[in-house]
């Protein structure tokens, strides 16, 4: 697939952009990649020369704009059918969609306490009881989807690596960063999720980055 273009926000930082960049790993097809630096004085301007929304990631697939990490994934999933970036079965697949979509729209306290910073370490750090009752409940969700499509078919939520996988990358980097103390199950895919080598290329590249945004620093 020729000229396609993903803009993201900093790899240190940027939660969203995480996903669908897997997916585009995942798939192997060459792509360009753009950081735009957020939080700077320039970075609404310059996010919106290439995203609609104001926001990253963005995908531009020749003259076309997908905005939206989910919306990319669910693109490039129609676009290369044969990765099964949704599981083939239909019931799993269903459940696939429902994980990802409750992650998309919930998840807000961990998302406001425990902000994603890869190079970083705070032990331990905003884990409030919202906080906590969040990270149960993804410890749930995972325990479910490897016991009833995953166990035995592969270290991802439903075996082999799909868009769940990549979406919640970024919530098993918050783990690490805020030391969690995760059930058994979900260590082992935490484990699994930090070994993948497109997970283990971001965070060099997360390391590698100068920018720094204080307000995720503590
Ligand atoms: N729901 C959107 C959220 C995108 C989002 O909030 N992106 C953040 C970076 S992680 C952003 O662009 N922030 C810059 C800004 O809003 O100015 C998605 O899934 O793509």
């Amino acid at each position: 697939m020729a000229d396609l273009t993903i803009y993201l926000g900093n790899k240190n930082y940027s939660s969203w952009s995480l996903r669908p960049w897997l997916v585009l790993k995942q798939i192997g097809v060459a792509f360009n990649e753009v950081v735009i630096p957020l939080y700077e004085p320039a970075s609404k301007a310059t996010i919106m020369k290439y995203s609609p929304s104001g926001s990253v990631p963005a995908l531009r697939h020749a003259r076309l704009v997908i905005w939206d990490s989910l919306a990319i994934c669910e693109y490039l999933a129609e676009s290369f059918p044969t990765f099964q970036l949704w599981p083939r079965d239909h019931d799993a697949r269903a459940v696939a969609r429902s994980v990802c979509a409750e992650l998309h729209s919930g998840f807000q306290a961990l998302r406001a306490h425990l902000p994603m910073n890869v190079r970083s370490s705070f032990p331990n750090r905003g884990v409030t009881p919202e906080v906590q009752a969040e990270i149960n409940r993804v410890m749930a969700v995972w325990r479910d989807c490897r016991k009833r499509f995953g166990e035995g078919q592969g270290d991802f939520l439903f075996g082999h690596f799909t868009i769940a996988d990549a979406t919640y990358a970024p919530v098993v980097s918050r783990f690490r960063t805020y030391k969690i103390g995760l059930e058994r199950e979900a260590e082992a895919y935490c484990r699994a999720i930090m070994a993948f080598p497109a997970m283990q290329e971001w965070i060099t590249a997360a390391r590698n980055e100068p920018m720094i945004i204080d307000k995720y620093e503590f």
